[in-house]
């Protein structure tokens, strides 16, 4: 019992990522859109550079890595493949910029709901949030 007690103690410490997120948010869309952005700040704690490289969610089909720009007046985005996240620094996806393509939703989802996500980074390791649906 007392080992048991012990495990459970530590386990947060164990459990800290280098990379700390925070504020992961999802624009909130009728389940007929088959798309919609996903939002969040990532801040790389370690002392190196990590790459965010991928993401997935048991609420959509697929989840990418989408770059915002504009050409000739127009938004357009393209895909990447990673993120680079240099040590102790902050790094913002937010509207108009990179985001998280959240794509074919197998649930509906309504404002104020959580929707788990894990995220992959260029050392192997995974991190598990949850992003809340916004208005
Ligand atoms: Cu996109």
């Amino acid at each position: 019992m007392k080992r048991f007690l012990l495990i459970v103690l530590l386990w947060p410490l164990a459990a800290v990522a280098e990379v700390e997120v925070r504020d992961a948010w999802i624009k909130q869309l009728p389940p007929t859109v088959p798309m919609r952005a996903g939002y969040l700040t990532l801040y790389n704690r370690g002392d190196s550079t990590m790459l965010l490289t991928g993401a997935s969610s048991d609420v959509f089909e697929r989840v990418e890595i989408h770059r915002s720009y504009e050409q000739d007046g127009m938004m357009r985005m393209d895909p990447v493949d990673s993120i680079e996240l240099p040590a102790n620094t902050e790094f913002r996806l937010a509207p108009g910029g990179y985001h998280l393509m959240m794509m074919m939703p197998r649930e509906t989802t309504r404002a104020g709901d959580r929707v788990g996500l894990v995220l992959e980074f260029s050392d192997g390791s995974r991190q598990s949030l949850q992003m809340t649906v916004k208005k």
